[in-house]
């Protein structure tokens, strides 16, 4: 790790060091997949129940040449209000750390700097998947082929229906990855708590996915763990109605000509136009959610470890 590339908070670097649970958190859902104020709000409120769980929270960015490991609330302010913001997956980040960009990490480029300092969990809201007719477009986000070489465990709350659901349950299990039902037997669709697609296998205590985590990485086995997580019940949407949505959402991409890394902020925008402020407050919730039972799940793997 060269030092001068990596800049942790106080805080973190001070949890790390004793070797106190830590939850790593993304950026691009903070610059690309939320409107302000809504986006430093829950931001904000994430690192407050990580916190109250006992655990540390380390928002992930790049600023000035520098993978930010644990931001304050003047940093996160500025990421959730500035314009020019980088999407960052693993293929940017070497462009944007070089050139001295401000970038948001993805799913998969948070996996990695969460692993190269030692973070085993991450809480975050959906993860990319492969995309509808990525069968024949090829465009399967980047977030998978992390999930499958890097050693991170990833709470969320599945995958949107933008993408094809079934196709990315396949590619996680043809690389190697669990994908663990967090009291839950069914795999959730974001903003419904069902897909149609099962799980591989049910846990329903935190202690549970720790000694799974575990598991896989003593056996040698490279790669991470999805740990989904429905959206709460009362906050939950229609799955139909939010087909319905997203089915308008794909056909406007596919009119203008939308590809590559464009796509996915593309379609999270339109589906919140789309929707209005519901689609929004199932967001919020079950990020916050995510964000409790990621700091429970770190909590009981430090607890085994250690
Ligand atoms: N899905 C969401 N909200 C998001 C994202 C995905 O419901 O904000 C973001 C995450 O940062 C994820 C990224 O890692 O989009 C995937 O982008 P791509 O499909 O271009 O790999
Ligand atoms: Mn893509």
């Amino acid at each position: 790790m060269k030092e001068e590339m990596w800049h942790l908070s106080a805080e973190v670097k001070r949890a790390l060091d004793e070797g106190k649970p830590v939850v790593a958190l993304e950026s691009t859902i903070i610059s690309h997949g939320m409107p302000y104020p809504h986006n430093l709000s829950t931001a904000q409120e994430v690192e407050r129940i990580i916190r109250e769980q006992g655990a540390v929270p380390a928002t992930i960015a790049i600023f000035n040449h520098k993978v930010r490991i644990g931001l304050d609330d003047e940093e996160l302010a500025f990421l959730a209000t500035r314009k020019q913001v980088e999407k960052v997956s693993r293929r940017d980040l070497p462009y944007v750390l070089a050139m001295g960009k401000v970038g948001a990490t993805t799913v998969a480029a948070t996996m990695i700097c969460a692993a190269t300092v030692g973070i085993r969990v991450f809480a975050t809201g959906g993860i990319g998947g492969v995309h509808r007719e990525g069968e024949q477009t090829m465009d399967i986000s980047a977030d998978l082929t992390e999930l499958a070489r890097t050693r991170v465990a990833v709470v969320s709350a599945g995958v949107k229906s933008i993408l094809d659901i079934g196709r990315t349950l396949e590619v996680l299990e043809t690389n190697g990855v669990p994908v663990i039902g967090y009291q839950t037997d069914a795999f959730p669709s974001f903003y419904a708590r069902d897909s149609g697609y099962g799980v591989d296998c049910r846990v329903d205590a935190p202690e549970d996915v720790a000694q799974i985590m575990r598991a896989k990485w003593r056996l040698g086995l490279d790669g991470g763990l999805v740990v989904a997580n429905p959206v709460p019940s009362e906050a939950a949407l229609d799955f139909d109605e939010m087909e319905a949505i997203i089915c308008r959402a794909l056909k406007e991409a596919k009119q203008e000509g939308i590809t590559g890394k464009r796509i996915t902020p593309f379609l999270l925008d339109r589906i919140k136009a789309l929707s209005g402020g519901e689609s929004l407050a199932a967001n919020v919730a079950l990020v916050k959610h995510n964000a409790r039972v990621a700091a429970q799940v770190a909590v009981a793997y430090h607890a085994l470890i250690n």
